[in-house]
């Protein structure tokens, strides 16, 4: 019989036909025990196709998926796109193509290349968040809101992208840029739906305890939620020019420093401002506010940034001491956070130290404590933000600051003058966009009655076809240039009325994908709620770790919302979080080592990936690259490395096929390494140490390759089972070849016997320059490394030889250690 060459392209194509055949992937969601539901963070439907960095979370997960499987799970693992929204209009708006037509296009590509990666998608649930028949429920979603009043419309000033044309969540904005583009942001009044995600602050923040996620995700969504305890303190206002007194409150954290509150200061939009300052101050404060106008919040509230403010002309009481303190305005002030007014510490608070300093004001120390930086003379260097005794501060005097902060707030609430505060930095969600390619947001608006949601039976509101769907720059979508579907009449009342004409973020689908997934096809609600109780939450979820605080905790707000209203079972939707590292390369361009990417010139194609090598290389150098949680460097030569180990288990399997050497007994020493495999490869599989089980599977294949006999039936069907996931096509293929009956995946899962793993002691006989010193007891696979050290520890070794390093060490395996110093 004439040797079959290993050669990829001749089977891959073939398996992948087969298993569609089989119906392979099909999941039967009626079968819920042992349910596990891996998800992809699935792709935007843009024109970019996939780069070699993409299949990295996508081959992982459907490794894990096909371990499973085999291991008896009902795995549900799909696949969808991501359809609308800004990533797929502005490629669109680049080729010139209507992205109705052009999100087809991308999304046929995506399919092929998806298909080519070998995995076991179910696409009889693929979903695309532009279908009607899907949005319909991402507008159900967002009727429901507004029916439970987190919906609302309201005039702010937002943060608007000039080269997008569009608004943006806060989100959306990365250091003070646009997400999409980088373009800088800019300050806009307008209109705008808006969603109540701080009412779920706390929640958010509390059930992120209990998911299993990178606590670097975690981190980055409470930073974000951005919970402070404090108090909310009333002081009077006295207006400069009619002396009358208001009251104005400010939110603290420090309560125990009051006494040290020499100034106030306002944000420059406060509305109180008008009404309190003086005729002389008038010109300056305009002239401030406008300027501050002009700046995002980031830029205002940067720490490093130089202080700046104007006197109001006014004064307020501290309500402690009934001391007079000047009102300042700053920039550094939000009117968004808090009560927008400070009461100004400058011993004890940073930005207040710098602002005094600059401006001359009184800086009274308050909290105590030898940690404090002084100067020569004994006044504070810098501000002393810590805790400490309090002094300067009437009764108080002598109590420790942490009580003091309690005390006084105590103290203030007998009096009517405070309460205890929780603050959020936490905004809620601007919704709307000026944008065409998005869900048409589902509200009529009438002169009559207001807004009125468009009944849930009259959904989905379709997304008209347009000759002009470029962005228009003015603050309204190009949806509102078609009269037709603007003009409507209004569901309650039946006068004339006008259609939202703005539309969802990017983001609105994929809040609740997940869900869909489970029951593609259900016409009764979002999600049929059997299976819906049955499947959620999503086992793992694995994506970048870009997402942290846009996506999900977008979805998580989403699906406690869905609970509340009994639309859903489950209160958090991904159970467990895996953060996929990026794939980087050095870029011609540049010649720096960046994230892969079309637009950074370093990309590589996986369809000459696997043109050339097969996709179960490509699938294998995926792991193989580097730990999956970290950015990994693509090399070329990675590639035909992993390649060469394909080949050469594949000459190995073959040859063993091929000359009739197997044994009908398998060799200790086989044995051996079998379990020793299969122990490596299901504890690296479940503990997503990827790279180190093919590792372990190169070692194993350069161990028996060698090996005349002692393999077996048994040795091979193992090798092929645990390497079916990695390899899926190559495992097939081999399977055939032997002449074995059924599938690969059907074979079980093996286990590993405890009693072949402990490794022998050997005697080794240790030479100084090839004379014999001693033996020593050594496990027999032991490295050459770790026997040079044992043998280095005994003193009738080391009193011949030194410390090293040496010139030469030999060592036979097993047999002989000889050392020439
Ligand atoms: C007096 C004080 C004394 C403060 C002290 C701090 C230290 P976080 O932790 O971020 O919640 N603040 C309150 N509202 C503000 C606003 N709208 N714009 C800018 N700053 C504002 O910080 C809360 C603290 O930030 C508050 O506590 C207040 O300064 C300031 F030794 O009040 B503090
Ligand atoms: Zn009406």
């Amino acid at each position: 019989m004439s040797k079959r060459e290993f050669d990829p392209k001749s089977y891959e194509a073939k398996w992948r036909k087969i298993w569609d055949e089989k119906e392979l992937h099909r999941t039967d969601t009626d079968k819920a025990e042992k349910k596990y539901f891996c998800m992809d963070m699935f792709p935007y439907a843009s024109g970019s196709g996939l780069h070699v960095g993409h299949p990295r979370g996508y081959v992982l997960s459907d490794v894990l998926s096909r371990y499973l499987k085999n291991k008896g799970y009902n795995v549900l693992h799909p696949m969808g796109f991501d359809a609308f929204g800004l990533p797929a209009e502005n490629d669109a708006i680049k080729k010139k193509i209507n992205p109705k037509i052009s999100v087809r296009t991308n999304i046929e590509n995506f399919k092929k290349q998806l298909n080519c990666f070998g995995c076991m998608y179910d696409w009889d649930r693929e979903i695309k968040t532009s279908d009607p028949d899907y949005y319909r429920w991402t507008q159900w979603i967002f009727v429901k809101m507004f029916k439970a009043g987190l919906a609302y419309r309201k005039k702010v000033p937002i943060n608007w992208c000039e080269s997008c044309k569009t608004g943006l969540a806060n989100e959306e904005v990365i250091n003070g840029g646009c997400e999409r583009c980088g373009n800088q942001v800019v300050r806009r009044d307008l209109m705008q739906w808006m969603l109540r995600i701080t009412k779920y602050a706390e929640r958010l923040l509390n059930d992120l305890d209990d998911l299993d996620w990178p606590e670097r995700v975690k981190m980055l969504q409470r930073n974000w939620i951005g919970r402070s305890e404090g108090a909310e303190v009333a002081f009077r206002l006295i207006s400069a020019e009619s002396g009358e007194s208001h009251e104005i409150k400010v939110f603290t954290t420090r309560p125990d420093t009051l006494f040290g509150a020499t100034y106030m200061v306002m944000a420059p939009e406060h509305p109180l401002l008008d009404s309190i300052m003086s005729e002389t101050q008038r010109d300056a404060v305009h002239e401030y506010k406008a300027a501050a106008r002009r700046k995002s919040e980031l830029q205002r509230s940067a720490l490093e940034k130089d202080k700046t403010g104007v006197f109001t002309g006014a004064f307020a009481i501290n309500p402690v001491n009934n001391e007079k303190i000047p009102v300042w305005i700053s920039d550094y002030v939000l009117m968004t956070y808090g009560t927008g007014a400070i009461m100004a510490v400058p011993a004890h608070d940073e930005r207040d130290f710098e602002f005094a300093t600059r401006f001359e004001l009184p800086i009274v120390e308050v909290i105590s404590s030898p940690d404090s930086s002084r100067n020569e003379d004994g006044t504070l260097a810098e501000a002393y933000a810590g805790d400490g005794v309090m002094v300067n501060s009437g009764d108080y005097n002598g109590m420790a600051s942490r009580e003091g902060k309690e005390k006084i707030t105590r103290d203030l609430e007998e009096k009517g003058l405070g309460e205890v505060k929780v603050n959020y930095k936490l905004r809620d969600w601007i919704f709307s966009r000026q944008r065409y390619w998005g869900e048409p947001i589902p509200i009529v608006i009438c002169d009559q009655c207001g807004e009125v949601a468009v009944p849930e039976e009259e959904l989905p509101v379709r997304l008209p076809d347009v000759e002009h769907y470029e962005p228009t720059g003015t603050g309204e979508s190009p949806l509102a240039a078609i009269s037709d579907w603007v003009n409507v009449r209004c569901p309650k009342c039946g006068g004339p009325a006008k259609r939202e004409t703005n539309t969802m973020p990017q983001w609105a689908g994929s809040c609740w994908y997940h869900m869909r997934y489970i029951s593609p096809n259900y016409t009764e609600g979002m999600a049929d709620p059997v299976d819906e109780a049955r499947w959620m939450p999503v086992d793992l979820y694995v994506g970048g770790i870009e997402h942290a605080i846009l996506h999900l905790l977008y979805a998580r707000f989403y699906q406690k919302f869905l609970y509340d209203i009994k639309a859903v079972k489950w209160e958090e939707p991904y159970k467990k979080l895996f953060c996929i590292g990026m794939v980087t390369r050095k870029s011609e361009k540049t010649g720096k080592v960046e994230k892969m990417s079309k637009s950074k010139g370093n990309a590589v194609s996986p369809d000459e990936i696997i043109e050339s090598y097969g996709t179960d290389t490509l699938r294998i150098y995926e792991l193989f690259i580097g730990p999956p949680e970290q950015d990994s460097e693509w090399s070329d030569r990675g590639i035909v490395g992993v390649y060469r180990f394909l080949k050469k288990t594949w000459e190995m399997v073959t040859g063993w096929k091929d000359n009739n050497s197997f044994s009908s007994e398998e060799s200790v020493e086989v044995k051996k390494l079998r379990h020793h495999l299969i122990f490596n490869i299901t504890e690296r599989v479940e503990n997503f140490k990827f790279n180190t089980a093919v590792s372990a599977f190169m070692e194993f294949v350069n161990a028996v390759s060698n090996m005349k006999e002692g393999i077996t039936h048994e040795t091979v069907t193992h090798l092929l089972v645990l390497l079916s996931p990695f390899a899926p096509h190559f495992a097939c293929e081999l399977w055939e070849y032997l002449g074995f009956s059924g599938m690969v995946f059907d074979s079980p899962w093996p286990a590993h016997d405890p009693r072949f793993l402990e490794d022998d002691e050997v005697e080794i006989g240790v030479q100084v320059k090839g004379k014999f010193r001693g033996s020593i007891l050594i496990p027999s696979e032991a490295s050459r490394e770790s026997v040079l050290e044992m043998a280095m520890s005994k003193d009738f070794i080391s009193r011949h030889i030194g410390e090293g390093p040496f010139r030469k060490v030999i060592y036979v395996k097993g047999r002989v250690l000889n050392i020439i110093p």
